[in-house]
């Protein structure tokens, strides 16, 4: 009897003739079962290939061969492939999984065998073998596996410059190999996705690109969905209806078989259900099913998620009734922002009486982007596989660093109860830079938070250093004690932040793509460091009068150097927001005032000079961070429905007086709404004057307020009405007299 071992999960066991980096081997996404041998096989040089007739076309021959080349009529060692009804895998027809893109693949003292339950179940199937030809030598093994999720991968529907078509290609072939299907194609900046020019077929160059993405894609078994974005100007008229669909068949004929239409982020026309479904359901009707190689259509609703849902107006009812059964439709959860658990597909489905198909917000940076979301996928629950159609992530505008996450959430949606969220992060890590991995991780860890924002989404960041960091804090602002152990540990973490920092800007071609897309953050991460340790000497000396001076001004030089990085580049560049810049101020500041105190200096104490401060009782916009360029002052967007309470105000502060010329005010809500609210401003913060709110031209909601040459302290919005206020932020932003 052959020892056999269940492996369920993680690492295979350090099989006897591996080499060391076996211990760190893992498939990926994570398989749903596999049984292995303590036992391996030399990669065999030659093989005689039995392939089943469904692979005749497709790419999964194509995929096997560029692996093994060694094929030979007449060799010994046998590969047999195929799909179910293949002859060729006929004796292993029980042990396929039956199960949408499910396999089965064995390897043999003699022999492999890779037996799909179709022909996309198939080529995963040569994708594991491929992850285990990276070994010295091939495992005996025995897979079966399926992905939980029907439909999983990428949505490209943020804002701002879209990916480079060099990028797409690069994800494309990362999708296929993580097992994904999906990519749907939905940048917001694409003027031919959006308004103005979605009516107008692709100019030729244009044309071609998306042609080439599209044998990419397929090349790689995923479906390319191409979307359109119609709803901010369309009649609903059948001009307008030939007109889409007209640009569907321009796209057909480039080769797209997934079409889906996102009706997100309009107002006004567009945004009636039953138009929206008639439309949907017409293209349907007369595009999808007639031609019989389209995949479902997708459609991404106007209330996308719960709360800017409005149950009773029955826009969402009304979709879930009239959309043909087969039409999937896109929900974020909660919030625009939202993870996704349980009672998030608990209150949408029954809603719209099928699987919701999750676009999961997450790792996009639109609403941030001085930051980089490079921290673990985590907060999904692990028991929603069965209520949802599909998982897509909408990611950063930079291409390699989403890949992450998007590792990840191959790796979630594959398998959903056995998804580990920190082991999924660090094997995305190595996947992407094997030989620069430790460094990486580094980065990774202390670039995760987004910072303050509108939609109230924060993510775990330097959780490695964090008690270090408070005990560090603790101590030396409540005993002015050095917390020894803690101290080394920062010191030490600093010492790996700059190493980091170096090796990965010279890391030369092993990813140029990534680094070329984070290396103003690596700038800001390599200065962070060197802030911790200036900042680690201030606290060691702050005792001797001479020697703190010259840390001191290190500090100091080192903020400035920070805060200039930050403002070279349009977006800003953010580094360890979240713990370290933090910690390290705060230090900065109790050692300061110690020192001042001590030896009767006037030293500047303060880290950050930030000339605005915003405070409010209104929870949303307590949480909105504020912004300076130039000589201009804002208020961040808060992209939510505010619920703002009868009394509640917000009070924008300035460090000193200031001369206003100009104010403008955005509440996103019709003119009489701002009768509502309450304007003054204050020189003193004691006395307050009225300002007087006008709208800045018909039709629209931005309000200019009349200031110009008043000198103020302070600016305060106040609901007067005794009731709640429920409003957008959009804007809130002052110029400055020169
Ligand atoms: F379609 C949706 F599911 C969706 O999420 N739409 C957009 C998306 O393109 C964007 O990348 C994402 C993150 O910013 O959020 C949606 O865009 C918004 C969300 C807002 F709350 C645009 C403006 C908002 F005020």
């Amino acid at each position: 009897i052959m020892k056999k071992k269940l492996l369920l999960l993680g690492t295979f066991s350090l099989l006897a003739t591996a080499t060391i980096h076996a211990q760190e081997f893992r498939l990926q996404p994570t398989p749903q079962k596999y049984i292995s041998q303590d036992d391996s096989i030399s990669i065999p040089l030659q093989y005689q290939l039995l392939s089943g007739n469904s692979l005749s076309t497709g790419n999964t021959l194509p995929l096997l061969r560029s692996l093994m080349p060694g094929e030979a009529p007449k060799a010994g060692f046998r590969i047999y492939i195929g799909t179910q009804d293949d002859k060729t895998v006929k004796n292993y027809r029980k042990r396929i999984p039956q199960k949408p893109e499910g396999y089965f693949l064995k390897i043999d003292k003699d022999r492999i065998i890779i037996a799909g339950a179709d022909e996309r179940g198939t080529y995963y199937g040569v994708q594991t073998l491929a992850q285990l030809l990276t070994l010295d030598k091939l495992p005996l093994i025995e897979v079966s596996d399926y992905p939980d999720v029907p439909y999983r991968g990428v949505v490209e529907g943020f804002y701002g410059t879209p990916w480079s078509q060099e990028a797409r290609m690069r994800q494309l072939e990362f999708y296929g190999r993580n097992k994904m299907n999906v990519y749907l194609y939905g940048p917001k900046d694409d003027p031919y996705h959006s308004t103005p020019h979605w009516r107008k077929p692709y100019p030729a160059q244009e044309a071609e690109q998306i042609k080439q993405l599209v044998d990419k894609a397929r090349e790689n078994n995923v479906i390319f969905y191409w979307a359109i974005h119609p709803g901010q100007d369309i009649r609903w008229n059948e001009e307008d209806r030939s007109l889409l669909l007209q640009k569907f068949e321009s796209m057909y004929q480039l080769g797209v078989r997934g079409f889906a239409v996102f009706f997100d982020d309009i107002s006004g026309e567009g945004t009636q259900a039953s138009k929206q479904a008639e439309l949907l359901n017409y293209i349907d009707n007369h595009f999808v099913q007639p031609k019989k190689d389209v995949a479902p259509l997708v459609m991404c609703p106007t209330e996308y998620n719960k709360s800017w849902s409005n149950v009773k107006g029955g826009y969402l009812t009304t979709l879930g009734e009239q959309l043909n059964k087969d039409i999937q439709i896109m929900w974020t959860g909660n919030k625009v922002i939202a993870t996704i658990d349980k009672p998030t597909l608990e209150f949408i489905n029954p809603l719209i009486k099928r699987k919701a198909y999750i676009w999961w917000n997450f790792p996009v940076s639109d609403y941030v982007r001085d930051h980089l979301l490079l921290g673990p996928v985590y907060g999904n629950g692990l028991d929603v596989k069965d209520e949802m159609s599909a998982f897509v992530s909408n990611p950063m505008e930079h291409a390699e660093s989403s890949k992450i996450s998007l590792y990840s959430v191959a790796d979630y949606t594959w398998n959903m109860e056995k998804f580990d969220s920190n082991t999924s992060w660090k094997h995305a890590i190595k996947d992407l830079m094997p030989l620069h991995a430790e460094y990486l991780e580094t980065f990774a860890i202390h670039n995760s938070d987004l910072g303050k924002n509108g939609h109230g989404f924060r993510r775990e960041e330097s959780t490695n250093i964090q008690p270090a960091l408070s005990a560090l804090l603790k101590n030396y602002q409540e005993k002015g004690e050095i917390d020894e152990t803690a101290y080394r540990q920062v010191a030490e973490e600093c010492r790996k932040i700059i190493t980091s920092a170096d090796m990965l800007l010279a890391s030369g071609n092993e990813n140029r793509p990534l680094i070329n897309e984070i290396s103003p953050w690596l700038s800001q991460f390599k200065l962070v460091g060197e802030y911790g340790k200036a900042v680690l000497d201030m606290i060691r000396l702050q005792r001797q009068e001479k020697a703190f001076l010259p840390s001191h001004a290190h500090a100091q030089a080192l903020q400035t150097l920070m805060t200039d990085n930050d403002a070279r580049y349009p977006q800003g560049v953010k580094s360890g927001s979240g713990q370290l810049m933090p910690t390290f101020d705060a230090l900065f500041e109790a050692s300061t005032q110690q020192y001042n105190r001590q030896f009767h200096t006037a030293l500047n104490a303060r880290a950050i000079y930030s000339p605005y401060t915003l405070e409010s009782n209104v929870a949303q916009l307590a949480m909105l961070p504020t912004q300076q360029k130039g000589k201009e002052g804002s208020v961040a967007p808060s992209n939510e429905v505010i619920n703002w309470q009868a009394d509640g105000s917000l009070t924008l502060s300035m460090d000193r007086p200031r001369v206003l010329a100009s104010l403008r005010i955005d509440l996103g809500a019709p003119e009489e709404t701002y009768a509502h609210f309450r304007l003054e401003t204050s020189l003193d913060g004691k006395e307050w004057q009225h300002a007087d709110l006008q709208t800045a031209w018909k039709g629209h909601t931005l309000q200019k307020v009349k200031v110009e040459g008043r000198k103020v302290l302070k600016i305060r919005l106040t609901n007067i009405s005794g009731n709640e206020q429920k409003v957008y932020f959009k804007t809130f932003k002052l110029t400055e007299k020169e």
